[in-house]
């Protein structure tokens, strides 16, 4: 199975420490339960490759991620074995908990159980507190299985992962095993398996090896620590709980990377590394690009800001790699703050630090950030604090798919009285952009795609509030592009330019407040408008282009919004993704070709015969 993980890692990039750390574990779960009767939910879902091994999809193996091919989370239209399509971390046990209450009002007669796997990462998030808080009235047949593996992306922080630690030192796993072998040992092999179970560990408890008391007080009995590579453990330990009434908690101690010595080494490099060449046990050659992408300048930008003003703080939510934040946390180290997968604390906390005169910075993933959705209407912008909001992989963030994508943010941004909301086209618009929120005296928030920095050539003029960037007029049309997709707006243009269209170019630059007076413009003086954005059509830029023409009185006939469409996107290459949805160089250049047209008939009906 490890053999098949690094093949796929040899071909592109993918999720791969935190696969090879569950193998055991997936295999003894699969031994022990039949989960096409008892249910399954691996958290967050990047470590469910063994499990798609397993579950019939081998043979489509190395279409991983690819657009067609499987998912690199679970999917319930690939196998009857995934039960929710996820890809955000923490959501697990409740939604075993939901399966295993549900199980028990509809069949109880059938003894299904619910198991969730969830990792020391995902375990701190909020969402957990809130379903084990939960559990100890309700079912009989769950099982939440911690899988510690002392690493979140980049190691795990704060005060659960230091009582994770204890709990790993407690004697039962440092060495003293036999120990609790022995203890075991000591009582009676006959008898029913369920009152056996119950007394050994009653004894394990007498001779203090015995943890967990946080679990058990809320009504888990608490298992572990034990070896998560060890399958005849792991299945001893699975045959044992499913005979015990009511919830436990079984804590596993895995390796993230296991088997492939690199990844065990460095498993945050290796959690979703570049394509890599290896030979047996030593990687030859990674394939990093080198080409800068819109989170280094967004990290630079912010490192600027941190070195120039010491009222700077930046928070993220465990993602201070995906972010590229590590200079930034070495940096300025009593500035950073890394809640761990906590996103609505994080926004809460960055309220708390405005509210006390810091300048704190929010960088989180546009998809991520949706977990904060309520602290940012109500610790955020109701209290018009100024905090920012750096929304990295706003727009369609390829392979990982619509669990990813970052495509609702400027709908769920604008719609906040208070809120400034900013897309930039490049670094010159980003690092501006950020400068200037640091100046506003009100919530602002910026987004960028996951994808390289355009080069934008001619002439750019400074960023100035609430004012779009003209690149180029003509009365004929207009492509006026909020955010990233301006270099491929102006390709267009020039494409349409040499079969004899003019079109100008505009770079939106804010979507709230919008540049009414040069949108205005457009919509009164040019031939046809098309509004350009990697984002939701409902709600977004195209949406408050058109809000405005309605409050103008002007007519929108002749406006044409391209973005993403109210469905979810699939996973793929965002240039293949972008591409399907006309939001490309050719898509643009349609989209104008077909609305020039539609103007020339309309001036031809409308010329006096001569
Ligand atoms: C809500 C949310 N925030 C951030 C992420 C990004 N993310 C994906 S995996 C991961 C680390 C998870 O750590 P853990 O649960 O311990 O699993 P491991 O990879 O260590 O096996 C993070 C932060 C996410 N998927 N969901």
């Amino acid at each position: 199975m490890r053999e098949v993980l690094c093949n796929l890692v040899s071909c592109r990039s993918a999720h791969f420490a935190s696969n090879l750390g569950v193998v055991e574990l997936c295999l003894a779960l699969h031994q022990t339960f039949d989960f096409r009767h008892d249910r399954l939910i691996w958290d967050t879902g990047h470590q469910i490759y063994p499990h798609k091994l397993v579950t019939g999809r081998y043979p489509q193996f190395d279409t991983m991620r690819t657009k067609g091919g499987l998912m690199g989370y679970p999917n319930p239209n690939e196998s009857e074995f995934d039960l929710f399509m996820t890809g955000h971390a923490g959501a697990s046990v409740s939604t075993a908990l939901g399966l295993a209450s549900g199980d028990e009002l509809e069949r109880p007669d059938e003894n299904r159980w619910s198991v969730a796997v969830i990792g020391d990462g995902a375990f701190p998030s909020g969402i957990v507190y809130e379903a084990l808080n939960n559990v100890g009235r309700a079912s009989r047949r769950l099982l939440v299985i911690l899988n510690d593996n002392k690493m979140s992306i980049c190691p795990r922080v704060g005060g659960v992962a230091d009582y994770l630690d204890r709990l790993r030192m407690n004697r039962m796993y440092s060495g003293l095993k036999e120990e609790v072998v022995k203890v075991l040992g000591k009582v009676p092999l006959l008898g029913d398996p369920v009152e056996r179970f119950l007394a050994q560990l009653k004894e394990a408890a007498k001779a203090g090896l015995h943890g967990g008391m946080f679990f058990e007080e809320l009504g888990l009995h608490y298992f572990g620590p034990i070896d998560g590579h060890n399958i005849g453990l792991l299945r001893k330990y699975l045959r044992m709980i499913r005979n015990v009434e009511g919830p436990v908690l079984l804590h596993v101690v895995t390796e993230k990377g296991h088997g492939f010595r690199p990844a065990a080494e460095d498993p945050v490099l290796f959690h979703a590394p570049p394509q890599f060449e290896r030979r047996a046990e030593e990687v030859v050659q990674m394939k990093k690009s080198s080409a800068r992408a819109f989170t280094h300048a967004a990290s630079n930008a912010i490192f600027q800001q941190m070195a120039d003003n010491p009222k700077v703080t930046v928070l993220t939510a465990a993602m201070c790699q995906g972010t590229n934040l590590e200079l930034v946390r070495d940096s300025f180290p009593d500035r950073f703050f890394d809640t761990g997968i906590c996103e609505g604390h994080a926004v809460a906390f960055a309220a708390g630090q405005a509210k006390v005169g810091l300048r704190p910075i929010v960088d989180i993933y546009s998809t991520f950030l949706q977990r904060s959705y309520d602290q940012i209407f109500q610790e955020v912008a109701l209290q018009n604090l100024p905090v920012t909001f750096m929304l990295d992989r706003g727009g369609l963030a390829g392979p990982d798919g619509p669990t990813h994508h970052g495509v609702f943010d400027l709908a769920y941004m604008r719609i906040f009285p208070n809120m400034v909301v900013m897309a930039p086209a490049d670094e010159h618009d980003l690092s501006q952009m950020l400068e200037l929120a640091l100046k506003h005296d009100t919530p602002c928030s910026l987004r960028y795609p996951k994808g390289t920095l355009p080069a934008i050539v001619g002439e750019r003029t400074p960023v100035e509030f609430a004012k779009s960037e003209t690149l180029s007029w003509s009365d004929d049309g207009a492509i006026v592009s909020c955010g990233a997709l301006l270099a491929d707006c102006l390709k267009a243009a020039d494409l349409l330019r040499e079969e004899g269209i003019n079109v100008g170019v505009i770079n939106a630059r804010f979507v709230k407040p919008l540049d009414s007076e040069t949108m205005v413009r457009c919509l009164r003086d040019c031939g046809f408008v098309v509004t350009v954005e990697e984002g939701s059509l409902m709600g977004g830029f195209g949406s408050a282009v058109l809000e405005l023409a309605a409050d103008a009185g002007l007519s929108t006939n002749l406006v044409r919004r391209l973005g993403i469409p109210d469905q979810f996107i699939e996973h793929g290459e965002r240039s293949e993704l972008l591409a399907d949805l006309g939001l490309d160089v050719a898509g643009i250049a349609a989209a104008c070709r077909e609305l020039a047209g539609a103007v020339s008939s309309v001036r031809q009906a409308f010329q006096p015969d001569i």
